[in-house]
């Protein structure tokens, strides 16, 4: 029987530093991931290879990281139902927006699930797919709901300091 795994594909080495976001929070959450350099341009048979490949292999989930252009994800999305989530970089000249826009507007029957332009997007990406993962999984499902617990309890030790500081 296939391992489930997550697979974070990105078009080039340089969205690395943003992806590594997203492969600490799958690290975070014990979801094991593979993780590629593979373009929807300048390698488009090999990124269909894989995709075929890492599906019959027991890929769950492809988080999919471009800028400029950024059709990896709507590519992918071509290639597998298995949903496909989006990360548009921003490391060109528009900030982002161009690879926000190519990601975000497929046409219809064709979906990306686009996360916000870059590191957020990214570390979103991670928790998306846990959640996902989650439907199958009620101990996954029990971690990310902890990782919230976490993330509120932050929020509220913030104000705390605040609330102190103020009344010095
Ligand atoms: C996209 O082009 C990649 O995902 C990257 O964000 C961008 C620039 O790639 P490099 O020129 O840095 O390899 O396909």
């Amino acid at each position: 029987m296939s391992t489930p795994f997550v697979a974070v594909l990105m078009g080039s080495d340089s969205d690395l530093p943003i992806m590594q976001t997203t492969l600490d929070t799958l690290k975070i959450f014990g979801i094991p991931f593979e993780a590629k350099v593979t373009s929807a341009h300048r390698t488009p048979a090999a990124t269909h290879a894989y995709v075929k490949d890492a599906e019959e292999r027991g890929c769950k989930v492809f988080v999919c990281a471009a800028g400029l252009a950024a059709h990896l994800a709507g590519a992918v999305a071509g290639i597998t139902t298995r949903p496909v989530i989006g990360v548009p970089i921003d490391n060109g000249p528009l900030q982002g927006h161009d690879a926000l826009l190519s990601t975000v507007m497929m046409p219809g029957g064709v979906p990306v699930a686009t996360v916000a332009i870059g590191k957020a997007g990214a570390k979103n990406a991670g928790y998306l797919a846990a959640q996902i993962l989650g439907v199958g999984s009620d101990e996954l499902a029990a971690a990310v709901k902890a990782e919230r617990q976490k993330s509120a309890e932050a929020v509220q030790a913030k104000d705390a300091a605040l609330q102190a500081k103020l009344a010095q």
